[in-house]
């Protein structure tokens, strides 16, 4: 259902329908059929899109090198409060018509940030409490919510790893503003993105404080959100660098490290994005898998990067390819723990159209049911499982199951060698894998 606030904002769009690959109507999904069953749980269920509220009601499109060329006819009073509505307004208008269930959000996304923490903390219950009304009459969902500590100046040598515990108690105030807010809005998970937790130089850095000091502020948060009744996951959100050049949470085998290390690992997994994994010299599918291996693949912020830089353009997905690869380590490993599929992209500084954040929206989702249907039907009408669990036999009987078991030794494994001639020579066959997605592609 639609849910209009006092103006219409995006005129002339209804809500996304699914129409199959055949029809040219622009406006309406080709392969994201909420309501289609594959592997045992609708589309909708399996993905959980979510807006992001920072990208498609604020995103304007400035860059380093000019402003923001999109005129949104939102959020344009000088008042914080009623423009604050009128992007939420538009916010939901945008997530019914795509016909999504969840959203997602910076604290300061839903209302420009105050003078004073209190002040602030006030405009935010306000928001807190026109939400849940739209919430409520549209059924929409918060997938998760954060804490931006990483725009404000005061918070240039980080938040949490800050040098100056001033700073770290300033980011603990705001830390609990934005967890109250999620809780307040029954939000499904709790996400840390370590903005401007790294470092730019060593020679200025106790690198081993600061890291211990991102704990503990994590740790904090879990015991006050546990003890204020939140039952969601932490997400931490790995990336490599940008905007800090050394960033504490790298990739997603360095975020799994800290997690352990700090005590964490109850409370906390991962939020994958895939622009961030190209960034970190992976690729989006690795990531996931590293994630899964340690049953930690919580959440996905869907975007992509472009091959030819090396920056974080946050390019809307659709790359079908890529996505295909990544369903397959999604539906093998269970889909995600908690989490959804979160659009964290931003259309072109030069795509001004408000249809166009509808066309990125349904291309992206689009690219992401195609990727699923692909990998089920990988998993189901190819031998690609036979093909990768004979790659493995080897471990399934004799010697090699008793070395998976831990029954073999050293010792043993020298004698065995011993008694063997060469090993015969077996094909990779990456070939005949590649061939098999693109089959069904
Ligand atoms: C930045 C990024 C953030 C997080 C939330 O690259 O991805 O928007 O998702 O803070
Ligand atoms: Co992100």
């Amino acid at each position: 259902m639609v849910i209009l606030g006092e103006k219409e904002y995006f005129k002339g769009i209804n809500e996304i329908k699914y129409e199959g690959r055949e029809s040219d109507n622009p406006l309406a999904f080709k392969f994201y059929n909420p309501d289609q069953v594959v592997a045992g749980k609708t589309m909708r269920e399996h993905f959980k899109f979510a807006m992001a509220y920072w990208h498609t009601m604020g995103g304007v499109g400035n860059d380093p090198f000019g402003p923001g060329t999109k005129l949104f006819p939102w959020a344009t009073s000088n008042d914080p409060i009623v423009a604050a509505k009128e992007k939420a307004d538009a916010a939901f208008e945008f997530i019914t018509k795509m016909g999504f269930d969840y959203y997602c959000f910076h604290d300061f996304d839903l209302v420009e940030e105050a003078s004073s923490l209190s002040e602030s903390e006030k405009r935010i219950q306000i928001m807190v409490d026109y939400l849940k009304q739209k919430m409520n009459a549209s059924n929409t969902k918060l997938l998760w919510g954060t804490a931006n500590l990483f725009s404000n100046p005061r918070y240039m040598n980080g938040a949490a790893s800050n040098p100056n515990f001033e700073v770290v108690a300033w980011a603990g105030a705001q830390l609990k503003i934005a967890i109250d807010a999620t809780i307040a809005l029954e939000g499904e998970n709790y996400v840390f993105w370590g903005g401007r937790e790294g470092y730019m130089s060593l020679l200025n850095t106790n690198m081993k404080l600061e890291q211990d000091n991102v704990g503990r502020f994590m740790r904090m948060a879990r015991d006050y959100a546990r003890s204020n009744g939140f039952k969601g996951n932490f997400f931490i959100e790995p990336k490599p660098m940008e905007p800090t050049k050394h960033q504490y949470d790298f990739d997603a085998a360095t975020s799994i490290n800290f997690i352990r290390e700090q005590g964490l690992e109850e409370d906390f997994k991962l939020n994958i994005e895939v622009n961030h994994a190209t960034l970190a010299q992976h690729t989006f599918q690795h990531e996931l898998q590293v994630a899964a291996n340690a049953g930690m693949l919580g959440s996905i912020d869907a975007n992509r990067g472009d091959y030819q830089n090396g920056w974080d353009t946050d390019q809307f997905p659709n790359n079908i390819y890529e996505a295909a690869e990544a369903m397959l380590v999604f539906l093998k490993s269970g889909g995600l723990q908690g989490g959804g599929i979160n659009f964290d992209a931003k259309t072109r500084r030069n795509s001004t159209d408000l249809e166009d954040l509808f066309l990125a929206h349904i291309g992206g989702a689009d690219t992401f049911a195609r990727g699923l249907l692909v990998a089920d039907a990988v998993l189901n009408n190819s031998n690609y499982e036979t093909l990768l669990d004979n790659r493995y036999a080897s471990f399934e009987e004799g010697k090699g199951q008793e070395f998976v078991e831990g029954k073999l030794t050293l010792e043993d494994l020298s004698k065995l060698a011993k008694r063997l001639s060469e090993p015969e020579q077996i094909s990779g066959k990456q070939e005949l894998y590649e061939n098999i997605l693109n089959q069904h592609i």
